[in-house]
């Protein structure tokens, strides 16, 4: 394939028939605009947009747009989104539209990828095929870094229970936990559950800043900090943060890439951009574990789009390393069973509040989490398991009653009626 061909989902308005708006998205964005231009040469032509497909899909319709390769600049991400996911999310003769998938030709992904990917980060760890368990810490901000914040992940650490612990995304260099400080006795208390465990765990610090000082910030982390994993937050810092970081030879750890605010574009099945081009552009620009959702969890999810989207990061594609797909978000132990069911286990799990609000503390969270995953390995539910296994005996229990009708209830018991 030559060209670029962009799939999207949308839905006319009721004077514009699906035809003529499929044909509206492909001039907006190509060689034309809302009426016709004198401008317009003929040998502009060979750069037009051309709709290849429109067949209906629900309330609405899907189309094909096929973008001539040349329109593009190579290796230029933010341009090539202006064409495919540009000015057509305002056009007004579409209700709705929201761009599903991106098919990119060879010419146009000369990128690295994921120096690490799911391979190289087992290798950090020494895994083979077991889901990796992840922590975040909690409470996100406000914690002080060598006291409390280092504790936290000395904790999850030593209870033998993560593999790897991460910042949340509001977290970066506040002053309350500057960022060096917290590195340094993060990493240095990991050290010490390393000397008592024998095990590595990856600490990713957010580095999360401005375009010209994130490398530099990514430095600081590495060199005073000693990190050994970075992490950043790809929709608020911009694809090239993440470019920048995974093209830079100096930073050879891996990258950890957070979503927030992605459900902005994601979320409304009918409008925006899918999970699914994000998760292409983060592969292709050099993340090696992107979050991408749960079935399960605290977030709004589409199983089916999510186990899609998972194969994105990992199916072969342009011999890129495949990406270590991260679901996050409300989990506990009573989850791990059905994300791994239908996610697999090349997966990275992750946990804040299922680990740091288990009753007996932190360490006793992360262990519990790690044997509602042995459960699910050794074919076993997770209520069997923890028979012999008091730290998920107590999970569970703590967390049995969370569904809709008890939520309600835990509610009542904090605004009790007048
Ligand atoms: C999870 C958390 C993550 C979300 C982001 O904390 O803070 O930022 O997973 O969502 P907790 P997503 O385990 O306490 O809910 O992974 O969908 O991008
Ligand atoms: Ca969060």
């Amino acid at each position: 394939m030559e060209d670029v061909i962009a799939h999207y989902y949308f839905r006319p308005d009721t004077r514009t028939t699906p035809q003529e708006a499929a044909q509206a998205i492909a001039e907006e964005e190509t060689t034309g605009t809302w009426t016709a231009i004198t401008t317009r040469q003929e040998y502009v032509r060979r750069l037009d947009g051309i709709v290849e497909s429109v067949e209906e899909s629900g309330r609405g319709y899907l189309t094909a747009i096929r973008y001539p390769a040349e329109i593009f600049e190579p290796g230029n991400v933010p341009q090539y989104l202006s064409v495919v996911a540009g000015n057509l999310f305002g056009l007004g003769r579409l209700e709705a539209v929201r761009l599903t998938d991106i098919e990119f030709p060879e010419s146009l992904v000369q990128f690295h990828g994921p120096k690490f990917g799911i391979e190289g980060v087992r290798h950090l760890l020494g895994t083979r095929n077991r889901p990796h368990v992840g922590t975040i810490i909690k409470p996100k901000v406000g914690l002080t870094p060598p006291a409390d914040t280092a504790l936290v992940a000395y904790e999850a650490a030593s209870g033998g229970g993560v593999d790897f612990i991460k910042d949340d995304e509001t977290l970066t260099n506040q002053a309350f936990c500057p960022m060096t400080e917290r590195v340094e006795a993060v990493m240095a208390r990991l050290d010490e559950a390393k000397d008592e465990t024998g095990r590595q765990v990856l600490y990713a610090v957010n580095i999360s800043d401005r375009a010209d000082r994130i490398v530099e910030r990514a430095e600081e982390a590495l060199e005073r900090g000693g990190a050994n994993t970075l992490m950043v937050d790809v929709i608020t810092c911009g694809y090239a943060a993440l470019e920048v970081l995974a093209e830079e030879p100096g930073i050879s750890v891996p990258i950890h890439v957070h979503r927030t605010m992605h459900a902005a574009m994601t979320r409304n099945p009918e409008h925006g951009i899918a999970m699914r081009p994000i998760a292409r552009l983060v592969r292709m620009m050099g993340g090696d574990q992107l979050h991408t959702g749960t079935v399960s969890g605290k977030m709004g999810h589409n199983a089916e789009e999510l186990v899609l989207d998972n194969r994105v990061l990992t199916d072969p594609w342009f011999g890129f390393r495949p990406v270590f797909p991260v679901a996050s978000g409300g989990l506990h132990p009573g989850k791990v069973h059905a994300e791994l069911e239908t996610l697999g286990t090349e997966i990275v799990l992750q946990a804040g509040g299922g680990i740091h609000g288990h009753p007996d503390g932190t360490a006793a969270g992360a262990r519990a989490m790690r044997q509602a995953v042995d459960a699910f390995l050794e074919g076993v539910s997770a209520t069997e398991y923890a028979t012999d296994h008091v730290e998920l005996e107590r999970a569970l229990k703590l967390w049995a009653h969370r569904n809709p009708f008890f939520i309600f209830f835990d509610r009542w018991e904090f605004y009790p009626p007048r």
